[in-house]
């Protein structure tokens, strides 16, 4: 639907190789709505909730430290039409080697661990992840003016 939401994270190395604004600016371009953003360094309880269901995995330790390594994240919710498939499409397959070249992961990366963004990967994820990171109160609800020349 329209007013789906999905929760997008810069992770630290996206942060430090500087492409924050490539990120926002391909969710804009493509007529997606930013409906909240916050830079933060998280806690290990957050890193550790937010990739929970990867607990059990070998890699979760090194996860959850990169995650929180002081570097900051940068959290956002954009919403529009299909974002959630979308988003998970524009930033690519998990690992960056398998990214289609013109994907975020595919332009800017080639290791599963430092792939530099995180995309919801269902809407119960999504619920889930923007819950976690965000107050209702942080997500704005506004309407840019482009709208209507965005989706009919
Ligand atoms: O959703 P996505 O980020 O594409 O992949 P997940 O399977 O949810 O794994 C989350 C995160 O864990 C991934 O972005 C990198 C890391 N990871 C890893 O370091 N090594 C793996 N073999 C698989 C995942
Ligand atoms: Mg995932």
């Amino acid at each position: 639907t329209s007013s789906e939401r999905s929760f997008i994270m810069i992770k630290p190395d996206g942060t430090s190789r500087q492409i924050v604004g490539d990120v926002i600016k391909r969710f804009e371009q493509r007529g997606y709505k930013l409906v909240a953003i916050k830079s933060l360094v998280p806690s290990q309880e957050l890193a550790k909730e937010h990739y929970i269901d990867l607990a059990s995995r070998p890699f979760y330790p090194a996860l959850v430290k990169y995650i929180t390594c002081g570097t900051p994240v940068i959290a956002m919710v954009w919403e529009g039409k299909d974002i959630i498939r979308q988003g998970r499409r524009m930033v690519g397959a998990t690992n960056p080697l398998e990214a289609d070249p013109g994907s975020i992961r595919g332009q800017y990366c080639i290791s599963v661990g430092r792939n530099i963004i995180h995309a919801s990967d269902a809407f119960d994820s999504a619920t889930k992840e923007i819950g976690l990171w965000f107050d209702p109160k942080e997500l704005a609800d506004y309407e840019p003016i482009a709208a209507p020349m965005i989706t009919a």
